[in-house]
């Protein structure tokens, strides 16, 4: 036996199963969120493992495109990859509305997303893209038709996907041999360091280090050469890999990354137990500041309905007795309820501190962004609650 669980985060909804008025009364399908350390391979992963095609249909909410962080740095980093690699090719596992393969023209790029309802903005911008799910089988559908490629993006996707056998396997397949795989995920270092549990949910399948990605790289001689540091999502890495025969050097923060993440403890399961005391005083503490305030008569209402705020809202049990509803641009999760609290999401208008005393964070991973655009609010003495790394008012 491997893998030892080290945080029960208790019964969670689909973290992104917003509720229709009509649903808002069914039983929900709920599960035990609980987390596991493998001490073999070092992979961080959740237990239970729903299908893909349950959580990743025509009725996908998310939309990519909906923060300017993202747009901007989806932005930059079309650039470096033009300058650096110069890509005749360019596939995208996971490119959701477009916002990364729009940057580049339309002939070079193929995008895949499974998320029917999302694929189809691509697809009628006339971008080459596939509503399917990445895979061996069409992985040489696409090669057949168009060849190898020279780079491979995936944001925020390989950590969704439970089958990395099949992923990897796919993506050798289509990938020239000195083309670069990059990929992005949420650093599972950043994740402990600021107490960020909320990064586990259903579609986090795994929450990456790069010991754990290294290890399982290797089993398909993929090699990282490069890692990025990033502020994106609350902390994450993007990895440049190479194939064993690619001529790519290694750069210095490869070694920088895993030196780093062994003296933090990465690799040793005391330091998720710690992780998940710290966790359970997140969720006592988070609490204790919703009671206080509306002890007050205070109003409260949430910003960003993310799927992350589905793990805590369900594991520190708050509702509409704490918040009265959520703000989200997100045409598609507007007029729905959250997964499992049932707090109603209306269509996002600017604070005002007439109207509204505090604000609980969702989209805590925006708060640069989100505080500028709520500049008159904060002005007028508005303040917001967040959970990270630990609960308090700003
Ligand atoms: O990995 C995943 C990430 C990339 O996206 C997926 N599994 C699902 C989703 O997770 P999330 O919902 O936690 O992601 P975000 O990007 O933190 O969601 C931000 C939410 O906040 C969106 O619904 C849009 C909304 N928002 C807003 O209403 N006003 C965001 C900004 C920046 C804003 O100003």
């Amino acid at each position: 036996m491997n893998k030892i669980d080290f945080l029960d985060l208790g019964y969670q909804p689909l973290a992104n199963n917003y509720l229709k008025l009509k649903n808002k009364n069914k039983k929900e399908k709920k599960y035990r969120l609980k987390v596991c350390f493998d001490t073999y391979t070092k992979l961080v992963s959740i237990k239970k493992i729903f299908s893909s095609k349950l959580m990743f249909n025509n009725q996908y909410p998310y939309r990519s495109s909906m923060s300017k962080t993202m747009i901007k740095s989806f932005k930059n980093l079309s650039f470096f990859i033009k300058k650096k690699f110069k890509p005749k090719k360019i596939l995208e596992i996971g490119s959701n509305d477009g916002a990364f393969i729009k940057n580049f023209a339309k002939k070079q790029t193929i995008g895949i997303e499974p998320c029917s309802n999302v694929e189809k903005i691509t697809k009628q911008k006339k971008f080459n893209t596939y509503p399917e799910y990445w895979s061996k089988k069409l992985s040489k559908k696409i090669l057949n038709k168009n060849g190898k490629v020279d780079v491979i993006y995936s944001a925020n996707t390989i950590s969704h996907i439970k089958d990395l056998n099949e992923v990897f396997n796919a993506i050798n397949l289509i990938l020239k041999p000195n083309g670069v795989l990059i990929i992005e995920d949420p650093s599972l270092i950043e994740c402990l360091k600021r107490n960020t549990y909320d990064q586990f949910y259903n579609e986090h399948i795994y929450v990456f280090s790069t010991l754990a990605l290294e290890n399982i790289l290797k089993k398909y001689g993929l090699k990282i050469f490069r890692i990025e540091k990033l502020k994106i999502h609350g902390g994450s890495n993007r990895y440049f890999i190479k194939k064993k025969e690619g001529k790519k050097k290694i750069q210095k923060s490869v070694d920088i990354h895993k030196k780093e993440e062994v003296k933090f403890g990465i690799n040793k399961i005391i330091t998720y137990k710690k992780f998940s005391n710290r966790v359970k005083k997140s969720k006592k503490k988070l609490i204790e500041i919703f009671r206080t305030l509306k002890r007050q008569n205070k109003k409260i209402i949430g910003y960003g309905a993310t799927a992350k705020s589905t793990t805590i809202l369900n594991y520190c049990n708050i509702d509409t007795k704490c918040i009265n509803y959520f703000l989200d641009t997100t045409s598609d999760k507007q007029n729905k309820f959250t997964p499992g609290t049932k707090i109603p999401i209306y269509k996002y208008v600017k604070l005002n501190k007439k109207e509204i005393d505090y604000v609980f964070l969702g989209a805590w991973n925006f708060k640069t962004e989100i505080f500028k655009k709520e500049k008159k609010f904060i002005n007028q003495g508005g303040k917001f609650i967040i959970h990270t790394p630990y609960p308090k008012i700003i």
